[in-house]
């Protein structure tokens, strides 16, 4: 009985890092929408700050041939990280560094859809940036 008692706390002290490890993943990857607005000036402005490993928000909802401008940042640190989208049939092609200077991508979405953009980074063998939270969508509607 003293011997099970023993396994059990052991067992348990191996399981809670796994599990912090696990609920940490969750949080990273939550999903945060974002629907943008159009401006007076029929400019949908968003904004995307990029982070270990995490962009927020992650899912933006913009409106189909209505210009967009993306403000995207990084979170301070010294990882680099970059926002990635390679959509071409939709008129969203960009790759840009994240800095802590904002700067502000334009293209305007031209095809309903949903869209992923991601984080290309990788350091050496681990796991890349995507991998690890560091994607999103674009979800372009009429
Ligand atoms: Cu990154």
């Amino acid at each position: 009985m003293r011997k099970f008692g023993v396994a059990l706390v052991l067992a348990l002290v191996w399981a809670l890092p796994v599990l912090a490890v696990a609920v940490e993943k969750t949080e990273k990857s939550e999903k945060v929408v974002y629907t943008a607005t159009t401006d007076s000036d029929g400019v949908q402005r968003v904004e995307i700050t990029g982070g270990g490993y995490f962009f927020r928000p992650n899912y933006l909802i913009v409106r189909v041939n209505v210009p967009v401008e993306l403000k995207v940042k990084k979170e301070s640190g010294f990882v680099p990280h970059n926002i990635v989208m390679n959509e071409p049939a939709a008129g969203m092609v960009f790759d840009q560094s994240l800095s802590s200077n904002p700067t502000v991508i334009k293209f305007t979405p031209t095809k309903v859809g949903k869209y992923q953009f991601s984080c290309s980074k990788r350091l050496l063998f681990f796991e890349s940036h995507r991998e690890k939270g560091m994607e999103g969508t674009i979800e372009v509607v009429e």
